[in-house]
């Protein structure tokens, strides 16, 4: 990072690993080496339990800002724009948000230090331009050069041209088709809707809506500027070879906008109709779709063209909700959220509060408990497709986010409400019952967990022409898996066979080096941090040669200063595993997997120094690297509490395991 004059920390985007595998400054040990590492670390954590304590909700959660990238707030404009329904304020309120974060080579990111993302740079650019932002201006001019140069909206992803098809800035003609009569596809059909994970299917579906309406509203504006090859062909002559999956998708697509054009098209009606069912059905109770913004804005705009007027009850509940998604900077600035945690920021909070030595019947504790045994999941989702006879039970992430349970959260909140006295221990355990029976009900063919569904593996929805961005399956991960497994290690049921079966897959699935991927989280700092704690809970033993190796990785990859940091770039370059600035949520990842591994000196009392020396003086840390993962590299979130209920759960540890001995 470097300084500006005014004093702003910029980030740098240095593309080349260094050649010696440090690529951060090397702090002078900050701390004399006499002082006490526990009553060093004692102090730091009471300042970040009190600011922690001071950050629930009365009502007993916690929720963090949920940061992710501008193409949530470009996106936001064009859909008001779309519906008619933009108001100056938002509008000046997001242009100076967007603003605030070109970097200063006139593009976008996807996340703090990230390179230019092309896709982000077009939204971004387009909507500066709705907000009235001069073209010729030296910051626009910056953005459509830098387009121009990496192949123009021809070359940005699916999403972003159809963003920008719905005015006429790209023809409908030159996108991948997506029928929607693929809803009529059974369930044991290759490319069903539930073959996809829950939140591709979510926005897919919305999407044949719109797609199948080809709209286009009126440009305010041309955007030839941004055009390099507009007459290219489309869809291509066949690049791929024809016996292989992007051969044979590609002549499909080429069939499918022949099929278009046709002038009846038998089952269209019932399709659309179907597909208008299954929306409205999946609207949360707060007006949301699944919680996240992209099936909400895609779900309206379908609705919309189906008929629905602004005022319809589905209309106006889906609209409420986005305002709730809306963050009002101090600044006066406006961005959305793409998703809000409080579920899992209130299960983390609680645990690391219990792990920091409140006593399991702190009134804090007990609000958050009834806060989350309200937050309940009673109904049934789709997850029922793939386990027709599994009975509801656990949680999600969301505020009011009844049909999306995650397996993820249920394995937090277990674990959460495990450690908390709460007055009516019948009603805990029975809700915690449940949850178990879920979990162990979504278990995956091979012994794992995913975060949404059950044997949601099929690759071939990636192969889709339409599917460049993300992922859009949810296969087992090792970080989820290792959630499931320490909380049902902790009830007891280490030696049931399905415990066992997750824990080999555990095993097998670490890496050469000894590390874990990380799925949710950047990245295998965030896997080693899961898996060993996991491992502990399921009592493996801390001499298990998993372990010995899992354990030489992390101090193998502590930096200089103590901390520990990992580079989004770790997810395209393996050669950036467990390297990069130090953070306060990663480096209490590889403390929180050291002292699991009976771990303590050395790399353990270097990391606890690290936290103590950058501690801010309220309690908190600064952190504004990305350390979430929404989709791997293309996807990025910056969860805002990580960087205070990590490190208070990895001292909290610490100190019980030093007063332990
Ligand atoms: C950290 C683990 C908890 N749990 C996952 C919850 C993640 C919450 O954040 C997001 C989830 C999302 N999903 N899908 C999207 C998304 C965004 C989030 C999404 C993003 C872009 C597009 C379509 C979907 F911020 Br386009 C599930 C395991």
């Amino acid at each position: 990072m470097t300084a500006t004059a005014d004093g702003r920390l910029e980030p740098q985007y240095d593309p080349e690993p260094a050649a010696d595998g440090s690529d951060n400054e090397v702090e002078a040990e900050v701390l004399a080496p006499s002082e006490d590492t526990a009553d060093l670390a004692a102090a730091v954590l009471q300042r970040a339990v009190d600011h922690l304590l001071g950050l629930q909700d009365e009502s007993g959660w916690w929720k963090g800002d949920l940061e992710t990238n501008v193409t949530m707030d470009a996106e936001d404009l064009l859909l008001r724009q779309f519906l008619g329904i933009r108001t100056e304020e938002q509008t000046r309120a997001t242009g100076d948000w967007i603003r605030s974060q070109q970097q200063p080579d006139g593009t976008w990111a996807t996340f703090y230090g990230g390179p230019p993302e092309l896709s982000t740079t077009v939204e971004a650019y387009v909507a500066l331009k709705l907000v009235g932002d001069d073209p010729e201006a030296p910051h626009m001019r910056r953005a459509s050069a830098y387009i121009r140069e990496h192949g123009g909206i021809a070359a940005s992803r699916v999403f972003t041209r159809i963003w920008l098809a719905l005015f006429g800035w790209w023809s409908w003609e030159k996108l991948p088709e997506l029928p929607p009569e693929i809803i009529f596809l059974p369930r044991h059909v290759p490319l069903n809707i539930y073959s996809f994970g829950c939140w591709a299917r979510q926005t897919i579906v919305p999407l044949t809506v719109v797609s199948a309406h080809r709209p286009v509203r009126e440009a305010p504006f041309d955007l030839s500027e941004l055009h390099v090859d507009p007459d290219a062909p489309y869809p291509p002559r066949s690049f791929a070879a024809p016996y292989t999956w992007d051969g044979i998708f590609e002549r499909l697509d080429r069939v499918l906008h022949l099929y278009h054009r046709l002038p009846l098209k038998p089952g269209r009606k019932q399709a659309l109709q179907q597909a208008a069912r299954w929306i409205i059905d999946r609207q949360e109770a707060d007006g949301c779709w699944g919680g996240i913004q992209p099936p909400a804005v895609y779900s309206l705009i379908a609705l919309h063209l189906l008929g629905y007027e602004l005022d319809h009850p589905v209309m106006k509940a889906g609209l409420d909700a986005f305002d709730r998604f809306t963050v009002h900077t101090e600044e006066g600035h406006r961005w959305i959220e793409a998703c809000q945690s409080p579920v899992w920021d209130t299960c983390l909070a609680a645990i690391a509060l219990s792990d920091a030595g409140l006593p399991a019947d702190h009134p804090a504790l007990l609000r958050a408990a009834d806060w989350m045994l309200g937050e309940e999941i009673a109904i049934r989702g789709d997850w029922g497709v793939q386990r027709p006879g599994l009975a509801p039970g656990g949680w999600a992430f969301e505020f009011e986010n009844d049909t999306y349970p995650d397996i993820d959260d249920t394995a937090e909140v277990v674990l959460a409400l495990r450690r908390i006295a709460h007055p009516e221990p019948a009603r805990l355990n029975a809700a915690v019952e449940r949850g178990i029976e879920w979990t162990l009900g979504m278990q995956s063919k091979k012994g794992a967990w995913a975060a949404f569904d059950a044997d949601n593996t099929s690759t071939l929805p990636n192969k889709l022409p339409f599917c460049d961005f993300g992922e859009v399956i949810d296969p087992p991960s090792a970080d989820v898996t290792a959630h499931v497994v320490e909380m049902l290690a902790g009830s007891g049921l280490t030696a049931d066979p399905r415990v066992r079966r997750g824990i080999d897959w555990l095993l097998r699935e670490q890496e050469e080096d000894g590390s874990w991927f990380g799925r949710w989280g950047t990245n295998y700092i965030y896997g080693v941090g899961s898996v060993l704690p996991a491992l502990a809970a399921a009592g493996i033993p801390s001499g298990h040669q998993s372990v010995r190796r899992a354990v030489r990785w992390l101090e193998q990859h502590q930096n200089a200063d103590g901390g520990w940091g990992e580079d989004m770039r770790s997810y395209t370059d393996r050669s950036w595993a467990g390297r990069g600035t130090s953070t306060a949520s990663q480096t209490a990842w590889a403390l929180m997997a050291l002292l699991a591994a009976g771990e303590s000196g050395g790399a353990v009392d270097r990391g606890v120094r690290w936290l103590a020396a950058t501690q801010l003086p309220e309690g908190t840390w600064d952190e504004p690297e990305f350390t979430g993962t929404g989709f791997p590299w293309d996807f990025s979130i910056n969860y805002n509490l990580y960087r205070l209920v990590f490190p208070v759960t990895a001292l909290g540890r610490y100190l019980a395991a030093r007063s332990a001995t």
